[in-house]
């Protein structure tokens, strides 16, 4: 008789910020499928499952993983590789780091660790690593990182907090009957939880409004789709806000009693007016026509009627309310501009804006990682500006969401004390902004001797190539590891085969709909792969480490429950321990099950401001003429005649970042093989026809492909499939030209006082320290700011 069992995994598409848990169902000691999980009530029949879950599990045994320890033979990057065990893999390598050490410090070795595609990445891929770094003392690039930084910055400016409010369960939007704004983003390829409230949005009689660069899945399922001219959405919410102050369309109960829009601003210092103890503001009382002083922290106003407009001389100073200044900063954005900025007709815009300005309708904009200029972190203020003024954000069916990080109720275990043995104040490891680690790693002068790529694929994902040859070509070790060999694993000394999530146990945290699920291998390990517990564990005993690298999994899971701090975990009865969770598989937050969560949700929130209250006056930024939001210009870093074209690498619906590219169906449903699309405009002007070999190329790199000629890439944006390894292509990859991510040339004065600011609040700015919203404080995303050619593809005849 066949045996039949289950257990859960955490999906490997997992960085898609869905975050699933998977029912592996095994059939004699074979993964037979997987399929959705069922949570128990209220969430029953929350889980769900997408085509790249379907196909997780092929992962297991797909020919390409590496199954032992490989070391290079030759020179780096030529591909060939011996097959070594484990022990002289960690031996060679302990010796190598041990040499570095003595001779020139633990912060000659740098660990690249990011865990956004490794699953469960809040689990232990995440931990182990980040202890070993912080006990050995190596250096950390991954603070301000140019990843997802733009409703980071907004929140931050608004709340002085970072990360409290980007998590959103997607169930917000279910019900909303109005319009649903998909606003630089492309959920129903990328994002299914936010997709599949999008449908349900729309059976419910929503209205789907696209607005974006290229014509993807999301404008075909929408009912209006709207083209803009890149990195321009900043100005189009720059006009509504306008609008929104021209036609009075502003909720003056929710903005007075949540936000600084009352206070006055001194005009000559630029900074919020305060009393002569410094601690207590001013509004300006309407009745007794005064200045009245409010305590900081959200107190109640002084006064029955304080202003919310208004200028006002008193004993010689000159005050302005914030709502006023910002009012008089929508001068400068005319119509005639936003259609010249944006592109689009001015019917178009003036229909937009009165659509948001409706306060009876219900509106939720859902934006994402479409806004990847170096000007998103601006753009990403508009849009909680006009959710604030329509106190649209927290209403039910209504809101802003920036980032698409779609979760239930936040769920966090202990694991601070495994990353941080000896507590945050004593973690050995070195924090460095990540543009100075480029700049110094990349120079001469490089300290740096040896990189462990822990997770990740950086030479793919954090371009440029170009420049991530230059600093392996400097560094004496580089480890990946990997399940099997990328881009970056193909620059490596040594490879370290981690085995699957389906291979190994672990926690789900995360989007499991206010679960907390374990994670148990449904096979035995294929191949002589280590987890992570062991691989880290070994290494670290082998560089003198093992007071803090020798307890076993078990032990690591025990410290994963005991705590007291987080409550929807800690208040949970009976207390949730490992022996308990391994009994029950999966256990419910002690959360509600109404409403969802939605981080703006709480009307009586204290924010970590001076003033207690959203502001919308950031005080911070008033020397830098940035105190209300301004839509930044493109930096157009490279633009030229030379190289005209905007640069779009946009996401294959069947990949995972550079996962899933080695799986024969998804490389088959993505079109067998990486393509360049462009407008025909754009073809007709060259010349080109579908079928052509072209290259694609800038100053830093190209690409070859074969051409496609699509209406629904717009003129003057030149697409190649993103994700595609750079080995799929016939010459060159798209990797090559992209923008350097935070680098110092995208870097402005803007994130240099974002990151001091951060620091000034008292925060480390150290991931390595527990601090991981560091992670993308002050730095701007770039990726899409590339600028390219085109041209038809000569072979190289041999001279
Ligand atoms: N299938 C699949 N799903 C994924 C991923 C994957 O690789 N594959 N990656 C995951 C990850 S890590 C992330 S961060 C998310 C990102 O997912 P999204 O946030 O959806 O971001 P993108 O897919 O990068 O871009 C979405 C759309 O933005 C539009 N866009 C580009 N420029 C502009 C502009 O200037 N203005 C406007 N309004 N729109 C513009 C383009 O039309 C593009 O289709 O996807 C996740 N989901
Ligand atoms: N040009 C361009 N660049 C981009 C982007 C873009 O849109 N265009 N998007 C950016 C974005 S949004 C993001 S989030 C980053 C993502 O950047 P990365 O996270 O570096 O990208 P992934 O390709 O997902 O890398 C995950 C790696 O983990 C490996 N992996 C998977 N499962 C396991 C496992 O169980 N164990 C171990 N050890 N490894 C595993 C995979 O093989 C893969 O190599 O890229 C950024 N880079
Ligand atoms: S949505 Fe993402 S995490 Fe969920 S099954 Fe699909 S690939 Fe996996
Ligand atoms: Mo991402």
């Amino acid at each position: 008789m066949s045996e039949e069992k289950f257990v859960y995994t955490a999906c490997p598409g997992w960085g898609d910020h869905d975050f699933c848990a998977l029912k592996t169902v095994v059939k004699d000691g074979v993964i037979d499928h997987c399929e959705k999980i069922e949570y128990s009530e209220p969430e029953k029949l929350d889980g769900h499952i997408c085509q790249k879950g379907c196909l997780a599990h092929r992962i297991v045994d797909n020919p390409n993983r590496v199954l032992h320890p490989l070391k290079r033979i030759g020179k780096r990057g030529e591909g060939e590789w011996e097959q070594i065990s484990w022990d002289q893999a960690l031996d060679e390598i302990a010796a190598k780091l041990n040499q570095i050490r003595d001779e020139s410090g633990p912060q000659s070795v740098c660990m690249w660790h990011l865990g956004a595609g490794m699953p469960p990445a809040m689990g232990f891929e995440d931990s182990m690593p980040k202890r070993f770094a912080n006990t050995f003392g190596c250096t950390d690039p991954m603070t301000s990182q140019g990843l997802d930084c733009g409703p980071f910055y907004s929140e931050f400016y608004l709340t002085n907090d970072a990360f409290l409010h980007t998590i959103i369960d997607p169930a917000c939007w279910a019900n909303c009957d109005g319009d649903i704004w998909i606003w630089g983003c492309n959920p129903i390829e990328n994002q299914m939880r936010a997709a599949q409230n999008v449908v349900r949005a729309r059976e419910a009689g929503a209205n789907i409004i696209d607005i974006g660069l290229v014509f993807d899945g999301s404008a075909g399922y929408a009912d209006e789709f709207y083209g803009v001219k890149p990195g321009s959405d900043g100005w189009l919410a720059a006009f509504i806000m306008r609008r929104m102050f021209e036609t009075d369309s502003i909720d003056k109960e929710y903005v007075l009693s949540r936000s600084s829009a009352a206070y006055l601003v001194d005009e000559e210092t630029g900074k919020l007016a305060r009393d002569a103890s410094g601690a207590s503001f001013y509004v300006y009382d309407s009745d007794a026509q005064g200045l009245a002083a409010i305590a900081g922290g959200r107190a109640e106003y002084p006064c029955a009627n304080p202003a919310l407009f208004g200028r006002f001389e008193i004993d010689g100073k000159s005050y302005a309310t914030s709502l006023t200044l910002l009012q008089e900063s929508c001068d400068q954005y005319t119509l005639q501009k936003t259609i010249e900025m944006t592109g689009l007709s001015g019917d178009q815009i003036n229909y937009l804006a009165d659509k948001w300005c409706d306060l009876s309708r219900n509106e939720f904009i859902l934006s994402g990682y479409g806004l990847r200029y170096p000007n998103a972190n601006e753009t990403c203020r508009f849009f909680h500006y006009i959710g604030i003024l329509s106190g649209r954000l927290g209403k039910p069916n209504n809101g802003v969401v920036e980032s698409l990080q779609l979760m239930s109720y936040p769920v966090m275990l202990n694991d601070a004390a495994i990353v941080c043995p000896e507590g945050p104040q004593n973690v050995k490891g070195v924090s460095m902004r990540q543009s100075d680690w480029f700049e110094l790693a990349q120079s001469d002068k490089s300290p740096f001797r040896a990189l462990l790529v822990a997770g990740g694929n950086p030479v793919h994902q954090f371009p440029d190539r170009k420049r991530w040859l230059e600093i392996v070509k400097r560094m004496e070790l580089v480890v990946d590891v990997d399940i099997w060999i990328t881009d970056t694993g193909e620059l490596a000394d040594y490879i370290l085969p981690d085995c699957t999530p389906f291979e190994r146990e672990d926690v789900v945290l995360m989007g499991v709909y206010n679960h907390i699920v374990l994670q148990e291998p449904a096979i035995e390990r294929i191949g002589d792969t280590k987890d992570p517990v062991e691989l880290w564990s070994e290494l670290g005993k082998r560089v003198g480490l093992e007071k803090y690298f020798n307890l076993t999994l078990e032990d690591y899971m025990n410290i994963r429950f005991d705590f007291d701090w987080y409550p929807l975990v800690c208040t949970i009865e009976p207390k949730v321990t490992y022996e308990r969770l391994k009994k029950e598989k999966m256990i419910r937050l002690n959360a509600p099950a109404e409403p969802k969560f939605d981080p703006w949700m709480d009307p009586f929130e204290v924010y970590a401001t001076p003033t207690g209250r959203l502001e919308l006056y950031a005080e911070r930024l008033s020397d830098l003429d940035d105190a209300v939001p301004q839509p930044r210009g493109l930096h157009k870093i490279g633009k030229s005649e030379e190289y005209p074209y905007q640069l779009f690498t946009g996401r294959q619906r069947f990949f995972m970042q550079s996962s899933y590219t080695d799986d024969p169906i998804t490389i088959h449903l993505s079109g067998d093989k990486p393509a360049t699309r462009v407008n025909p405009i754009d073809a007709k002007r060259h010349g080109l026809q579908a079928g052509d070999k072209v290259e694609v190329y800038n100053d830093r790199g190209h690409v070859v492909t074969n051409l496609e000629i699509s209406e629904s890439i717009p003129a003057g944006t030149i697409h190649v499939w993103f994700g595609w390894r750079r080995r799929q292509f016939e010459e060159g990859t798209y990797s090559e030209m992209v923008n350097q991510a935070s680098g110092r040339d995208t870097v402005t004065e803007l994130e240099d006082r974002w990151w001091n600011d951060w620091i000034a609040t008292g925060r480390t700015g150290s991931v390595l320290a527990g601090d991981a919203a560091s992670q993308p404080i002050g730095a701007a995303d770039c990726y899409w700011d590339s600028w390219c050619n085109i041209r038809k593809y000569e072979v190289k005849k041999e001279a």
